[in-house]
């Protein structure tokens, strides 16, 4: 017998009422520079490195003028553009002046190799991209049909970003902007196979954003004299949406730093693995903006916002020592979910008693459910399951890839996350598994068939799987259980681990080769990833 369907849905919903009204029919840069005019001389980005500070007017001006500068090199519409930076200014110009004219931007992490960044930018059909000098090289490939420019000395073939940022924004072309065109393609593997193309709208993110700074008692209150610490890399979601486009609505300070370093905290946290990984930013009061940078006092950090992977206890317990004055809380996302789902309410306007492990509530305007994963029967308070979550804020779908899209969001508009969570009697949502492949590298994503998909290539294997193994600073890292083939018999862990390490990016590189007879599969030849995970649990328990 079918289990009962949509009429018994236990559906949770935040503790705050909705938002009456989300403005999620303006084009994003519309809506995240709609208050300006209340703050347009307040500092907007300031630049840790240099102390270079950019208003909010002239934030707005210079990406209205980098606008003008991508239309001018042949960015139309729709067109996608390929944002390859660490954390810069430009990054921001870059991406809200793409919005202005209706193009598209796609994120990539600069220190991907020449290989990870060309299957993203074959994926993404990119026509420009906006990097470093320092990583000019890993873009020189022959027949290449994209324009390069760099934000500074640009080598031989690329311009500079001043031929965008020089423009006269006055000629920004007049694009007409639907609310479900997309703005942002972020790339995730999503709950299976090889990272894909996030489609993510004007109206998704503006929902997402409104869903946490706006109203008025918002989720996530951020003050216009606060600065917020933006270290976590632009090229995620975390940092682009919660810390970045938030803080734009908000009026709020974003301080942008290209890597960490601010003295012992951030030792503290690389120690504990937060940043990069766990994700995360602090929020300060103007009062002790710079100094916090220059001189690591840290008593102007009102709030510690954790992400992007699980907060382990430990770095709770350190992060409550270093900064005890702040409202330490958690934030849960996923890309395709645009990406929060859930976020702490301690950091609400008028905040709500919270508890330490919860990863927050559900947003606002938003639906969470939590379902058996074998029936799909959704389930009550307290009951772990699959957690799904519905609204205008998730994705509009995976690029040129319907089958995806399909098993990830289901006909009745519920994303599925792979994540196996319950929702207390306090409407707080708690994480405790992930039955998807994605292995998270503090809060990287490392998704196992891509690394899969490069050990295929080699001749002396002739089967591998790559699983997550649990590991005290990075939270996990990728290991391969590799079957020889016939003539593989002298192959050797550091071959495999040196061959893989050559194609991909550090954090995916493989920390343990298990060589086996046999990967173990069902009687269906379905791959028993569950069953190798648990095995390498067993193994690690004293
Ligand atoms: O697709 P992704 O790399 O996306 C993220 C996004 C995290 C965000 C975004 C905005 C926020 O404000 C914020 O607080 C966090 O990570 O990876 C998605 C998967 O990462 C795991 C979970 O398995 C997701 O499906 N994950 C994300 N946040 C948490 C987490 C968390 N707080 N605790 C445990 N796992």
């Amino acid at each position: 017998q079918q289990p009962p369907t949509t009429t018994t849905h236990h559906v949770f919903k935040s503790k705050l009422p909705d938002l009456p009204n989300i403005s999620n029919h303006l084009p994003l840069h519309t809506y995240c520079f709609e208050n300006i005019s209340d703050f347009s001389e307040r500092p907007c980005l300031i630049i840790g490195s240099t102390g270079k500070s950019y208003t909010f007017s002239e934030t707005r001006l210079l990406s209205q003028k980098t606008g003008v500068g991508l239309s001018k090199l042949g960015i139309h519409k729709g067109d996608v553009v390929m944002i390859l930076l660490q954390n810069c200014a430009e990054f921001v110009f870059a991406f809200m002046g793409a919005s202005m004219i209706g193009a598209v931007t796609t994120t990539a992490n600069p220190f991907y190799t020449a290989s990870e960044i060309f299957k993203q930018l074959e994926a993404s059909n990119a026509k420009l991209i906006i990097t470093q000098s320092q990583y000019v090289d890993k873009l020189r490939q022959p027949g290449q049909h994209f324009q390069v420019v760099t934000i500074d000395d640009p080598p031989e073939n690329c311009l500079h970003f001043s031929v965008l940022s020089d423009a006269n924004e006055n000629e920004l072309p007049q694009v007409s902007i639907d609310p479900d065109d997309p703005v942002a393609l972020p790339f995730s593997s999503g709950t299976t196979g090889l990272p894909k193309g996030v489609i993510l709208t004007h109206k998704s993110l503006i929902t997402s954003v409104a869903q946490q700074v706006d109203g008025e008692n918002p989720n996530l209150y951020l003050k216009g004299d606060d600065v917020v610490l933006c270290v976590l890399p632009l090229f995620h979601i975390f940092s682009l949406n919660s810390v970045l486009l938030c803080s734009l609505r908000a009026g709020a300070a974003v301080l942008v730093m290209p890597k960490f370093e601010i003295g012992t905290l951030l030792e503290l946290i690389q120690r504990y693995r937060v940043f990069c990984g766990g994700g995360w930013c602090l929020a300060g009061d103007s009062a002790g903006e710079e100094s916090m940078v220059a001189d690591y006092d840290l008593s102007s950090i009102r709030v510690v916002l954790s992400g992007a992977a699980p907060l382990g206890k430990e770095l709770e317990e350190a992060l409550r020592n270093r900064v005890p004055q702040a409202v330490l809380g958690q934030g849960y996302g996923m890309t395709e979910a645009g990406p929060v789902l859930s976020m702490c309410l301690a950091f609400a306007k008028q905040p709500f008693p919270t508890k330490s492990g919860s990863c927050g509530s559900v947003v606002r305007n938003a639906e969470l459910k939590v379902v058996e994963p074998e029936t799909g029967r959704s389930l009550g308070y307290n009951q772990p399951g699959e957690i799904c979550v519905r609204g205008s804020q998730i994705m509009k779908g995976y690029l040129n890839d319907g089958e995806a899209t399909a098993t990830t969001v289901d006909v009745e508009g519920w994303l599925h996350t792979g994540d196996i969570g319950y929702v207390d009697d306090d409407d707080e949502v708690f994480i405790v598994d992930r039955v998807k492949e994605l292995i998270k590298f503090k809060g990287f994503q490392v998704p196992p068939a891509e690394l899969e998909s490069l050990l295929i290539s080699h001749p002396s294997m002739q089967m591998q799987l790559v699983v997550p193994q649990k590991d005290d600073a990075a939270g996990e890292v990728p290991v391969a259980f590799v079957v020889r083939s016939n003539g593989g018999n002298e192959l050797t862990e550091e071959a495999v681990k040196e061959f893989i390490a050559k194609q991909v990016v550090f954090y995916k590189r493989l920390h343990k080769v298990y060589f086996v007879h046999a990967i173990p599969k069902s009687p269906a030849g379905k791959i028993l990833r569950k069953d190798l995970r648990a095995k390498l649990a067993a193994a690690a328990t004293p």
